[in-house]
């Protein structure tokens, strides 16, 4: 367990507090080792996005919850990463949006499944999917493990959410012609460009954002919600996003590194 407190004083509290569940994580079986290298790489995008919830995530935000609240047979995939970083609120989540929970793991254990459920049981759920391989089935064009999926969960969802999830899995949902949603700081990753909406944020900021979209869209009509979703472009939203690090670089450039710039306003 960390034992280090970290000092509310400390200029980057937040983000050593995100380290210090991730590392708990990985101390209580949760989180892989490889969850820890990947929040590595989360971190630095975050760094380039000004760690903010920017309006383009926004946006994405708006549209993941008109796409949660459309699905007929939604499904949140949990990994070891967000099980240790939002458990409770993968819960209001599902809760807001009807939708299934599916421990999902990239590199599957049972030690981890198990903790995993443990952890999403102290968080208040009641039905977890992915764990009884009776009900196991594989997305085709996938030959490793990382291609099971339960037939009553993500196999028969309309709509995936996957939140820091690897490319392969990701394409082979979108072929399987689910509506796959993600959360990944990284907009070039693989994921991020195959999945039909990209929140690019980081998972800690977006899920209380997403919650309170899903919310507020609860009580419209189907006619709104699809205008929402169909008036949504990821490759344009990804391009903004793109666009943004892009600016932001430049004006911090211009203004010698100084983070304090015009930029950090954006
Ligand atoms: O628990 P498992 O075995 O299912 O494994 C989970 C990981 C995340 C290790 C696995 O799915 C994996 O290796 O994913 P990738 O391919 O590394 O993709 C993770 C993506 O999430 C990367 O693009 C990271 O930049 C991004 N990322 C990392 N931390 C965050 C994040 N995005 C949003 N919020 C974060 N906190």
């Amino acid at each position: 367990m960390p034992n280090n407190k970290v000092s509310p004083k400390h200029p980057r509290a937040t983000s050593l507090r995100i380290r210090e569940k991730l590392v708990q994580g990985f101390e209580t079986g949760v989180t892989s080792s490889f969850g820890l290298f990947a929040h590595g790489r989360g971190e630095a995008f975050d760094y380039l996005i000004g760690e903010r919830t920017t309006n383009n995530a926004k946006h994405a935000i708006n549209a993941a919850a008109a796409c949660l609240l459309l699905g007929q047979n939604p499904v949140l995939s949990v990994n070891g990463n967000v099980a240790a970083l939002v458990p409770d609120d993968l819960i209001k989540l599902a809760n807001a949006s009807r939708a299934k929970l599916e421990i999902n793991l990239y590199h599957r254990s049972k030690d981890r499944e198990e903790a995993i459920a443990r952890v999403l049981k102290e968080a208040g759920a009641e039905e977890i999917y992915g764990l009884d391989s009776d009900y196991h089935e594989t997305i085709p064009e996938i030959h490793s493990e990382r291609r099971i999926v339960d037939s009553r969960g993500l196999f028969a969802a309309d709509v995936a959410f996957v939140p820091l999830e690897d490319g392969d899995r990701t394409e082979g949902l979108v072929r399987l012609g689910k509506r796959v949603i993600t959360v990944d700081l990284n907009p070039l990753s693989r994921t991020a460009q195959k999945a039909n909406i990209t929140i690019v944020d980081n998972v800690v900021r977006a899920m209380p954002l997403l919650i309170k979209a899903v919310e507020k869209l609860q009580d419209e009509p189907y006619e709104k919600l699809k205008i929402i979703l169909d008036n949504f472009d990821n490759q344009y939203n990804l391009a903004e996003a793109i666009s943004l690090i892009n600016d932001r670089l430049s004006a911090l450039a211009k203004n010698h590194g100084v983070l304090d710039s015009g930029a950090e306003k954006k």
